[in-house]
């Protein structure tokens, strides 16, 4: 018997018996949309809906390991199908592209769809009801001449979180924590670093008072204010950053409705990568400045040199810097530190 229940005289509602009684209303109204799902994606996304809204106690075991194994069962013929036959390819497996790979977290219904959407050539779908997303999805956005990689996540909140989704953040070269102003963003930004952490990814900016350990990771971390639709939510905004407890504001506040702070997103993206641009100048030609090779800042001419061409690095004879930390066409050695926005001239 299912947690010692008396089946009803009648069974006009056989079903009395196989759930617990003290499900809230908020469970059954999304069970009715479950019911009505057409499509796998909309299915799971009402079934992880159901999981969250469920009370935690011992009643509900039974029925929580059941929505789950739909769950995964959901899943499963889903990934199927986008692999062909016979291919298993994870979608939790994302090669980088670009200058630099950005994981988009954070809980349900804060707009990373949205804002992937806005920012990319991806079309992730955006809805009014949490946990429509269940799979990354990768687009590229424009950064002045550069393309960065922007990967659209599932929410890291709830009962069930795809463990893969943990090996895809830890790859990858930063994370945005997008939250909604509108919300309880400083409830939603502890949830989720404490997410994070349970599965050792820890924000780099905390790198020097932690206690270190076995497998962390120290991830660059931006955090995005997401709805912060006009100057009236401002004010919030501002509380918002003096509760953070830093000279400077960590967190930047946009709004994807509003295409608000688009640009000054995407620099601070571009300057959490810690990575910069610099151009090659053919002998006797120009350099061409549509088409930058990226480093990691500190990178060295011997790195640039490797980015060219592996030729270059290994038979490199001399090399001539124009930029800020030289004067110009200077002859500078292997070991020399680049800085963003040089010109290089190689030499074999
Ligand atoms: N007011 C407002 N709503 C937004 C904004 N961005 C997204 N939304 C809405 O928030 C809901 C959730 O968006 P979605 O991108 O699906 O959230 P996700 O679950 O984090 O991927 C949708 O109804 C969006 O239209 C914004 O900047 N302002
Ligand atoms: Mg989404």
């Amino acid at each position: 018997m299912h947690g010692g229940c008396t089946p009803p005289m009648h069974t006009l509602f056989p079903v009395y018996c196989v759930m617990p009684t003290n499900l809230p209303p908020d469970y059954y109204k999304a069970e009715e949309q479950f019911r009505k799902a057409t499509t796998n994606q909309e299915k799971i996304a009402w079934l992880e809906e159901m999981l969250s809204i469920m009370p935690k106690h011992k009643g509900t075991d039974h029925l929580k390991s059941d929505l789950r194994r739909k769950i995964s069962r959901l899943k499963t013929a889903d990934t199927h199908k986008k692999g062909g036959p016979g291919r298993q390819v994870s979608a939790f497996h994302i090669d980088s592209e670009g200058a630099g790979q950005v994981i988009v977290l954070g809980p349900a219904n804060t707009g990373k769809s949205a804002l992937v959407a806005a920012l990319t050539n991806a079309k992730p779908e955006v809805a009014p009801y949490p946990f429509s997303t269940w799979g990354p999805t990768p687009g590229m956005m424009q950064f002045e001449n550069v393309q960065i990689q922007l990967i659209d996540t599932p929410p890291l909140e709830g009962e069930f979180i795809e463990p893969e989704l943990f090996n895809l953040i830890r790859n990858a070269d930063m994370a945005l924590l997008v939250v909604d102003l509108q919300a309880d963003p400083i409830e939603q930004i502890e949830e989720t670093l404490a997410r994070l952490e349970e599965r050792r990814i820890i924000p780099q900016h905390l790198q020097d008072e932690h206690e270190g350990g076995l497998r962390i990771k120290y991830m660059p971390i931006l955090g995005v204010v997401n709805k912060s639709d006009d100057e009236t939510l401002d004010e919030d905004f501002e509380v918002l950053c003096e509760l953070m407890e830093s000279d400077e504001c960590p967190l930047i506040p946009i709004s994807v409705t509003a295409e608000r702070h688009f640009e000054r997103l995407k620099k601070a993206i571009y300057d959490k990568l810690g990575i910069m641009r610099v151009y090659s100048r053919p002998p006797g030609k120009e350099p061409n400045f549509d088409s930058p090779f990226v480093l990691k800042i500190g990178g060295t001419v011997e790195d640039f040199a490797g980015k060219v061409h592996q030729d270059f690095r290994e038979n490199l004879k001399s090399a001539k810097v124009w930029g800020s930390g030289a004067f110009d066409g200077q002859m500078v050695s292997r070991d020399y530190v680049l800085q963003e926005g040089d010109v290089v001239e190689l030499r074999i």
